[in-house]
């Protein structure tokens, strides 16, 4: 069942496209869990083994509680658990009980500003929604199970974006590569290795000055030429779009906004300056709905050269400063020039330079024209991104109707989904990532976010032979599995590792056998408005290992994973709700290796082998060791099950 109810006068984010009529809250209002509503806080009222679910892409466990996590799109490049916000805001949570009697709630806070959500954290059984502005549509979904909430929650936001099929091929990516050269090098080089590969991205570097549509002509004079080159070798170019357009006289995107008046104000109605990659920029006004389409309309400038993917990033969006506050911070460094500061003041110089980036008062002092209302840019802070990206969206639509374009994101809210997917942001070389990665996956599902990936390796520090050996292996069950690193890092294409190429040639072949199953899943994901990755509580909701457990997914209905995040295991301890079969790929083959019975047992799982378990009495598809996403066949497979099948595999295709 689902209800609606308004508090103040919110904003309408288009997150909900079936909007039911609003009911009057009412004090004594019957939902599963106990809430109490008053003005911009919603309480709720916990008990003690009660799992919370969602908030997608957030710090911490599948388990939401014990945190508090704020709304707030943010680039913050260390994702460390003391961290209330990255570069989601996905309003969505789902309380489930231990008492299999009581109905799950699910709970859909819209506002685009400021939302906080404390779980447990101040007060361990209580959670405090807190609405920043007051103003807010609130959705209350409650049904016998997490899966049934999830479903009516997905119907009311509308359907997932479904990406091109090479979305799902293995991609490289490394901020640094800069020119055309670099690029047929990383292709030659992968061909050298006979590793597969089905796409490249190009980072900031291809752009002229990182201007948005422009090409560096002096390192990419030949770029119409590269693109068709390598796409006749079945490899695509992904550019990346930035959400802020530099400043200059000349620069053709710079002068139309101006002219039109599409780039966001600051107080006195200027055009508010913020520095960001290219320099001093402009924000386009994404929420004013002709500058969206002008600046959308814009990557067709890409598209006419061949390209049919793009990664929108910086559009939280990012500001490394704003003009007023460097101003203001250098006429400090000023005053205290030819004097012998004291610690204090020392110390209050750095944090001066240091507080300039994404500096709260910034994001309080521009303004957009939403809908011919002046709005401030706080109250809708968490909508830049996805407009970015919708716009972008609507853009191929209009302009390659026929197509599919491959669309992610950094910056996202729920809403999005429908529009493209996203990449987990700047995720660190270090363990624990594989973990906070992996957990990330069914709580974006939830909230509708079906195309998603994490940088296989670790984007910032440098990474190591076992860590990539290990992501591999996780990276291959995500819709999106690309290789990026930072520049600066250690160089982490798979032929670095002379070594191991054996074995990441294994765990590609596995991946590639394993894309008719993923996209398949995928395809009932979106129809189904059902997720692809749960937490075992989702099937498994009165086993209590199974509601506890962490680090172990099941895929679609058939399917579980268990991969190893630790470094220097052979394997590890898996959970099993019941029995099932593993499948193991090794060498580039399959094996069918024995059936697990309920309960903990240590499996195997060297280096540069990966593993999925199979659900006693289902079947899942086994594809063909192909090198390319172009050669997989989905009518090509083989179906592998756990003791006698009695659920029959439906396979989707396009
Ligand atoms: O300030 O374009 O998350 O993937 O490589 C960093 C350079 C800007 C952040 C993205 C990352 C990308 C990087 N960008």
């Amino acid at each position: 069942m689902v209800k609606r109810y308004i508090f103040g006068t919110p904003i309408d984010t288009e997150a909900v496209l079936n909007k039911p009529d609003a009911s009057i809250w009412q004090a004594d209002e019957e939902t599963p869990f106990p809430i109490l509503i008053d003005g911009k806080n919603i309480k709720i009222n916990m008990n003690k083994g009660d799992i919370v679910y969602g908030l997608g892409e957030t710090v911490r466990g599948i388990n939401k509680r014990g945190h508090k996590y704020i709304s707030y799109c943010t680039d913050d490049p260390k994702h460390t658990e003391d961290k209330n916000s990255l570069y989601g805001a996905h309003n969505f949570i789902m309380l489930n009980s231990t008492d299999e009697t009581m109905e799950t709630l699910g709970i859909f806070v819209d506002n685009p500003g400021r939302v906080t959500f404390d779980i447990g954290a101040t007060d361990t059984n209580v959670i405090n929604i807190e609405v920043t502005s007051g103003s807010y549509d609130l959705y209350l979904i409650s049904g016998p199970s997490p899966i049934d909430v999830i479903k009516e929650f997905r119907a009311l936001i509308g359907k997932s974006y479904i990406p091109p099929k090479w979305g799902f091929g293995y991609a490289q990516s490394r901020w640094g590569y800069k020119s055309s050269e670099d690029f047929r090098e990383v292709y030659r080089k992968y061909k050298e290795s006979e590793l597969p590969l089905d796409a490249i991205y190009m980072d900031i570097d291809y752009m002229e000055g990182f201007k948005d549509f422009t090409i560096n002509r002096e390192t990419f004079p030949d770029f119409e030429e590269l693109v068709k080159e390598l796409s006749d070798e079945g490899v695509r170019l992904v550019p990346i779009i930035d959400g802020g357009v530099r400043i200059e006289e000349g620069y053709e995107t710079y002068e139309e906004g101006v002219k039109n008046n599409y780039f966001c104000k600051d107080e006195n109605g200027d055009d508010f300056v913020v520095g960001v990659w290219p320099g001093d920029c402009h924000f386009p006004d994404m929420l004013n709905d002709e500058a969206r389409r002008w600046f959308s309309l814009k990557y067709k400038f890409l598209l006419d050269k061949g390209i049919r993917g793009f990664w929108n990033d910086m559009n939280e969006p990012a500001i490394f400063y704003s003009r007023k506050n460097l101003k203001k911070a250098l006429e400090k460094a000023e005053d205290y020039k030819g004097r012998s500061l004291d610690l204090h003041e020392f110390w209050e110089l750095c944090g001066t330079f240091e507080g300039l980036q994404n500096n709260p008062e910034d994001y309080k002092s521009f303004y957009h024209n939403y809908h011919g209302m002046r709005v401030n840019h706080e109250d809708v802070h968490n909508l830049f991104g996805y407009y970015m990206t919708r716009g972008a969206s609507e853009a191929f639509k209009e302009l390659l109707p026929d197509e599919k374009v491959l669309m992610f994101s950094r910056a996202s809210y729920i809403g999005m989904h429908r529009y493209g997917g996203v990449w987990m942001g700047d995720n660190q070389s270090v363990w624990s990532h594989l973990g906070l990665n992996l957990r990330m996956l069914p709580s974006l599902n939830m909230c509708g976010f079906l195309y998603i990936g994490a940088d296989m390796g670790g984007f910032g520090c440098d990474t190591t032979e076992d860590l990539m050996l290990r992501w591999g292996a996780l990276s291959m069950f995500m819709p999106l599995m690309r290789n990026h690193s930072a520049l600066g890092t250690r160089e982490q294409e798979l032929y670095r590792f002379p070594e191991s190429k054996a074995l990441f040639r294994n765990l590609l072949t596995a991946r590639y056998r394993l894309v008719p199953f993923l996209y398949s899943e995928y395809l009932k994901a979106v129809r189904d408005n059902a997720p692809m990755f749960s937490p075992l509580g989702f099937f498994y909701g009165k086993d209590m290992i199974a509601r506890e457990c962490e680090d172990q997914l099941m895929i679609g209905d058939s399917a579980m994973i268990a991969p190893v995040i630790t470094q220097n295991a052979t394997g590890r301890v898996v959970y099993f709700p019941e029995s099932m079969k593993e499948i193991i790929f090794r060498d580039g083959e399959y094996i069918e290796g024995k059936i697990y019975e309920k309960g903990h047992h240590y499996v195997e799982l060297p280096l540069g082998e990966a593993n999925i378990f199979i659900r006693d009495g289902y079947e899942i598809p086994i594809g063909k060791a192909v090198t390319s996403i172009d050669a997989v066949d989905s009518s090509s497979v083989e179906y592998v099950s756990c003791n006698w099948c009695s659920h029959k595999y439906e396979m989707l295709d396009d």
